[in-house]
């Protein structure tokens, strides 16, 4: 184990990227992005504190250590947001212990919107002396960072999962992602290797990712699973589970009682019906928390259900979900789609669907649900450097009097180069709880993106015959080391998969 750690962190260190290894930089204007030109002469030293937001990634402790390469001063913010406005800050020492590990533990994290805190915030950070402030976070914690920009040094560091932060070649991919599709891409193919062996069961799997599908898509590359769902498409839930009930039938026809269905966490919410009850319901919980609040469970289910558009829909549905889409929602306003379980929803009515279609047909099923354990697993090799990488960006923008910005690496098949996208041409006008805001936009799966349609051009034949693929665990030396997410790789028009 000690022998492989220290091959990986050796490897590392002979990668830390050209582009970064000659930072700290000046910038120059160049189409609203910030590209190097050069040295900064007299970076005066400041004290910088750093948070981390929304859920876990990996690659966030290594954004650390590459911040504390470039800043003497590095204050850490215990539990984001929420720990910032309790003033909960400590002198960041040595960070031997958390490189390449996984999980953001060292600081911990947490969900919260201060759109209507900016000045209790700024003012938290000045008594506490701090001159400059790193976000790592998502497209909400990047909106937090826009908000406090023109008031304070802040800059934003790109950060999550889903992938769903991303900004054309600018902005490839955040951190987070590609550990956690190469951990989901390794359990998928365990299971896609067991059912072929063992012939008798439909897996359905939901995989994380609260909005956007890139992940099931990312995984679906790497695995070649019967069939995955992208929500983005926007089918209604008939057709979906039409399209699944008929693969059903086919595939028994043919002697394959067997298949694995790979579906999007966010699902529900693409789906246009779903989406609209959703929105209703979110529109009673804001409206009238304070009555809702002193309901019990069943005069609040009548309260909230009584005159919505959708009802018929919301008594179709199963009680496991009606009470999740019921249940509050998280700091953001998001419905908690983690433990909403659609994988089971989409079983239930296939299972009815196909006995309509073909009676008799066999149909076992298992669920899973694959979510914290891809999220917080220990860094891909390009993680690990990814995030060092973007710490030494985001450290030197800060010596650089930056503010505003969004730290990124672009161009990572050429051994990557460091760029800062201004936030303010990130953020577009949308509606948030009913009412109009200035945010970061969220990156959904483009239905004409390269790694969209080689799916696409796959599918019909993932479906009707078993391409299964398992990738196994991933790598921190050898061959697969270096490889890319396919998606991202296919999304930048770049040649090889390599990095
Ligand atoms: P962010 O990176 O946008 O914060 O979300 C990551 C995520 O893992 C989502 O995929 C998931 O839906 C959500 O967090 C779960 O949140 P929680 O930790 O509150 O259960």
């Amino acid at each position: 184990m000690e022998v492989g750690r220290s091959l990986f962190e050796r490897e590392i260190r002979k990668r830390e990227l050209r582009a970064c290894a000659e930072f700290p930089v000046r910038f120059a204007e160049h189409e609203g992005v910030l590209v190097p030109a050069g040295r900064i002469e007299h970076a005066t030293p400041k004290r910088v504190a750093v948070l981390f937001s929304g859920g876990p990634a990996a690659g966030g402790h290594n954004v650390l250590v590459g911040l504390k390469q470039v800043l003497s001063q590095l204050v850490g913010v215990r539990e984001g947001f929420k720990g910032l406005l309790a003033g909960d800050f400590f002198e960041i020492q040595n960070l031997d212990e958390i490189k390449n590990t996984g999980g953001f533990d060292y600081l911990g994290t947490s969900r919260v919107k201060i759109k209507e805190r900016v000045e209790e915030t700024l003012a938290l950070c000045k008594k506490n002396h701090i001159d400059a402030l790193v976000i790592i976070g998502g497209d909400d914690s990047a909106t937090n960072a826009a908000l406090l920009a023109p008031h304070l040094q802040v800059i934003s560091v790109p950060k999550t999962m889903d992938g769903d932060l991303q900004y054309g070649k600018l902005l490839p991919i955040p951190f987070g992602f590609d550990t956690a599709t190469k951990v989901y891409a390794e359990l998928v193919g365990n299971i896609l290797q067991d059912t072929k062996s063992s012939l008798k069961y439909w897996h359905f799997v939901k995989l994380m990712g609260r909005t956007a599908s890139h992940v099931t898509l990312e995984v679906a590359l790497q695995t070649k699973p019967t069939i995955a769902i992208i929500g983005e498409e926007q089918h209604r839930l008939t057709d979906i589970i039409e399209t699944i009930a008929n693969a059903v039938v086919e595939r028994s026809k043919a002697g394959k009682n067997y298949g694995v269905v790979l579906v999007p966490e966010g699902l529900l919410e693409f789906i246009p019906e779903m989406n609209q009850l959703i929105g209703e319901i979110d529109s009673m919980l804001g409206r009238h928390q304070g009555t809702l609040a002193e309901l019990g469970p069943d005069e609040r289910k009548q309260f909230i259900t009584i005159n919505l558009e959708q009802r018929g829909l919301f008594n179709f549905l199963p009680s496991y979900i009606q009470e999740m889409l019921l249940a509050d929602r998280d700091a953001h306003g998001n419905l908690t789609v983690s433990q909403v379980e659609t994988e089971r929803l989409l079983s239930d009515l296939v299972a009815k669907r196909v006995q309509e279609l073909a009676p008799g047909t066999k149909f076992n099923v298992n669920h899973h649900f694959f979510g914290y354990e891809g999220r917080c697993g220990a860094p891909s090799a390009f993680d690990a450097m990814l995030g060092y990488n973007l710490g030494l960006v985001a450290g030197s923008l800060i010596l650089d009097g930056r503010t505003g910005y969004l730290a990124s690496l672009t161009s990572l098949n050429e051994g990557g180069k460091a760029v800062a996208i201004p936030l303010s041409k990130m953020m577009h006008e949308e509606e948030r709880e009913g009412e109009k805001e200035q945010v970061i936009e969220k990156a959904l799966v483009k239905l004409d993106s390269a790694a969209y349609k080689f799916f696409v051009s796959r599918q019909d034949v993932w479906m009707r015959t078993d391409r299964f693929a398992s990738p196994g665990p991933r790598q921190l030396w050898g061959p697969a080391t270096n490889q890319l997410p396919i998606s991202v790789a296919l999304n930048q028009g770049y040649s090889s998969l390599n990095f």
